[in-house]
């Protein structure tokens, strides 16, 4: 007994109990390891020059000190005199940094980007971090710290740095009650109640996060909105959240419930052309901007999914978008008006956001910006490009993706979303001839416009680590790169994140990322492979449920998108079909549009295919199909082996918990596979090929499974 405790008092002293939970995300800043980088560090490093009085200078200077008292285990002190090794922080307001004529450089980095340079001064070596603003600063300092975590050489620095992306930005989908819809990571961070007096260590470290990222704006509340928020009394907690946010560079901004002006305003209707309901909706703006002057704007869902909307006094999107628009623009602030809608009435969901939106085209307010989910129907784990984009010419769009993983293994399975977002934004259009590619859409290059976005539904809860998933937290960091750098690829996004996040150990380094970048196939293949999609259960979306044929409206679902029969599987969307393909370019209609040339990977998309049609593998489709689904299975399980392998060079905490989880993701990929083989082969009546492990159960008992308490819903 006593040796126990003497054991762990010892443990508790030498620090190796700090636990490694997570909480830290990227930013740990532990103590270099690798001796030989210490020292050099250390020779280049002996002080810090950091000038600005603001709140952001404030939070620079202590981030740089703090990160360099871990990462070196040395205090680097702060003086007023630039000697060898200083570290020089600041704007051009600074005297040292006037001098240095970085005049050319800085006016490439515009209000947030930066400039990282190593330089002679006075005969001294000094590293340089400079911008134009504070906050540019703070973004260059956590470059500067992103560099010495991942053992980058610091000796002769030359970086320019801006975002390409003005708007980049999280979307909470998080209720006044804490719950958060497809929330998988605990309860909302936002802690309504105890707000505006209590401020939580959380929200601080929260937007250090963000700004460590380059993320500068959060959308606090659910889509799905609830019109209290815009009340005086949420007003008030709205501001204590935005006063801790602001100096980190992170504006935010609220959804507006489109009936508000009836719910919390008494008027008889939210007719956007009514001239009380427009008044009504300027005197909200005015007031919400005299609580939080640089409030960021809205963001709207409106008639999808049974929210209020301009459609229900027989306006469009762009009357509905224009009056809110008219209300902020005063104030500077912007409408992210979402682009996600469909209904039953329509004959293919996939066409109806291009048809409500597309004509619509060149009739928004220059402060509206269009929110595009990335694919047409709805984040499922692998989709072609919503034909919107590129489609909008004098409209910006803005690109949403979905950190959280509801459709993509939930809280359960380790899935990186960065190759999935860099598919997409790869993605070549054709609207404007060859390299009209998504990244110049929404960048706002392809079309010139000024204002651009993307937004990412978080991820993010109450849960220690955050993200709930300890790789959960490299897709929300992904945002922030991408959001800032759409040219990097998966692969350097992975190696910055693993390296800060678990080991610099090169073998190690190799082996995570290796998971993490075939993580996006293999989630595709053992769940929705060749172009098959959502066919998940109703509700909570968890599991696959492909028999799914109960619910009132079609288009929820599963058989109404893979529609299998006895003669084949797949959704025809080409002229004999739904002519969904339409809407894309020529280039891109020839690619999908005929059955011998489309990509095997989204053939299900556009065409019915025979179940013994000859796929580009040379395998028939029902053997293509089971080898997909088998192939993802086994994916999986070398991701358990090559987790096995990082056993010594990564914390035992969050070693076992993804073991765990990945034990878990193995049974649900297993599910996966066996049910929806079962259930498409009473359609093909084909054999799962001998040599492959036979499902062990019936397809009775998978469709008898019931998740009354699945998280999320
Ligand atoms: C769907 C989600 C639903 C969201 C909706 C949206 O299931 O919870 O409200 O997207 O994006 O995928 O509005």
């Amino acid at each position: 007994m006593k040796k126990t405790f003497l054991f762990l008092a010892i443990l508790i002293m030498a620090g190796s109990v700090s636990a490694e939970n997570g909480y830290r995300l990227w930013l740990r800043y532990d103590l270099l390891t690798d001796k030989a980088l210490l020292t050099a560090y250390r020779a280049r490093i002996s002080t810090i020059v950091a000038d600005g009085r603001s709140a952001t200078a404030a939070i620079t200077k202590e981030e740089l000190q703090n990160g360099l008292l871990g990462l070196l285990g040395k205090k680097v002190v702060m003086t007023n005199t630039i000697g060898h090794g200083a570290i020089v922080t600041g704007t051009p307001a600074m005297d040292v940094i006037g001098s240095l004529s970085l005049k050319d450089q800085l006016a490439k980095t515009g209000n947030e980007g930066f400039v990282i340079i190593s330089t002679l001064y006075q005969g001294k070596k000094i590293t340089v971090i400079a911008a134009n603003s504070d906050i540019g600063v703070l973004y260059g300092t956590f470059h500067f710290l992103r560099l010495l975590q991942t053992h980058q050489p610091i000796e002769k620095l030359n970086i320019i740095s801006s975002p390409a992306i003005l708007h980049r930005v999280l979307n909470h989908w998080d209720n006044l009650n804490r719950t958060v819809e497809r929330g998988y990571a605990g309860f909302s961070i936002w802690d309504w109640h105890k707000l505006p007096d209590y401020i939580d260590q959380r929200y601080i470290d929260y937007a250090r996060a963000n700004a460590s990222i380059g993320i500068n704006g959060t959308v606090l509340t659910n889509v799905n909105a609830n019109a209290t928020i815009l009340t005086k009394p949420y007003l008030e907690k709205v501001k204590a959240l935005a006063d801790v946010l602001r100096p980190y560079g992170l504006k935010v901004y609220l959804t507006a419930r489109f009936s508000a002006p009836i719910e919390i305003g008494k008027l008889k209707t939210a007719d956007p052309l009514n001239d009380s309901v427009q008044q009504w909706w300027k005197e909200k703006a005015k007031e919400i901007y005299s609580i939080i002057p640089d409030f960021g704007g809205f963001l709207v869902k409106a008639n999808s999914e049974g929210q209020p909307g301009p459609q229900d006094y027989k306006r469009n999107h762009a009357d509905g978008a224009n009056m809110l628009a008219d209300a902020v623009a005063p104030f500077g602030g912007i409408i992210m008006w979402r682009a996600f809608v469909y209904n039953p009435e329509s004959n293919d969901r996939f066409k109806q956001a291009y048809e409500e939106f597309q004509p619509l085209d060149g009739k928004f307010r220059k402060n509206v910006l269009i929110q595009v989910k990335n694919g047409p129907i709805d984040f499922q784990p692998r989709e072609p490009f919503s034909p919107l984009f590129g489609a909008m010419p004098k409209t910006p769009l803005m690109m949403e993706f979905q950190l959280t993983q509801e459709y993509t293994g939930q809280g359960t399975h380790l899935f990186y979303e960065a190759p999935q977002f860099k598919e997409v934004l790869n993605t070549d259009t054709y609207t404007k001839g060859k390299g009209s590619t998504i990244t110049k859409v929404i960048g706002g290059s392809l079309d010139n416009h000024t204002i651009s976005g993307m937004a990412g539904v978080a991820n993010i809860g109450t849960d220690i680590n955050w993200c709930s998933h300890p790789f959960a937290q490299a897709n929300w960091y992904a945002l922030g790169r991408l959001g800032w750098t759409p040219t990097l690829s998966a692969e350097q996004i992975a190696d910055e994140w693993i390296r800060q996040t678990f080991t610099n150990t090169k073998n190690a380094v190799a082996v995570i990322k290796n998971i993490m970048l075939h993580s996006h196939e293999a989630l595709v293949n053992y769940m929705t492979p060749i172009g098959l999609t959502h066919i998940m259960y109703n509700g909570h979306h968890y599991g696959p449920m492909p028999w799914g044929n109960t619910l009132n409206r079609p288009d929820w679902n599963p058989v109404y998108y893979h529609r299998a029969d006895s003669g084949g599987i797949g959704f025809d969307r080409t002229v004999k079909g739904t002519n969904a393909l339409a809407q894309y370019s020529a280039e891109v209609q020839n690619r999908f549009g005929d059955i011998r040339s489309c990509p095997d990977d989204h053939l299900l998309w556009f065409h019915h295919a025979a179940w013994n049609h000859t796929m580009q593998s040379g395998r028939t489709l029902w053997n293509e199909l089971c080898y997909k689904y088998y192939t993802g299975v086994d994916s999986v399980r070398s991701f358990i082996r090559q987790w096995d392998k990082v056993e010594k060079n990564i914390d035992e905490e969050r070693f076992v918990q993804v073991k765990q989880l990945l034990n878990i993701q193995l049974k649900e990929a297993i599910w996966w596979r066996n049910a929806c083989l079962l259930y498409f082969q009473t359609f093909s009546r084909m054999p799962i090929p001998a040599g492959y492990e036979q499902p062990d159960r019936t397809l009775e008992y998978y469709k008898s499974l019931r998740f009354p308490f699945a998280p999320g819903n």
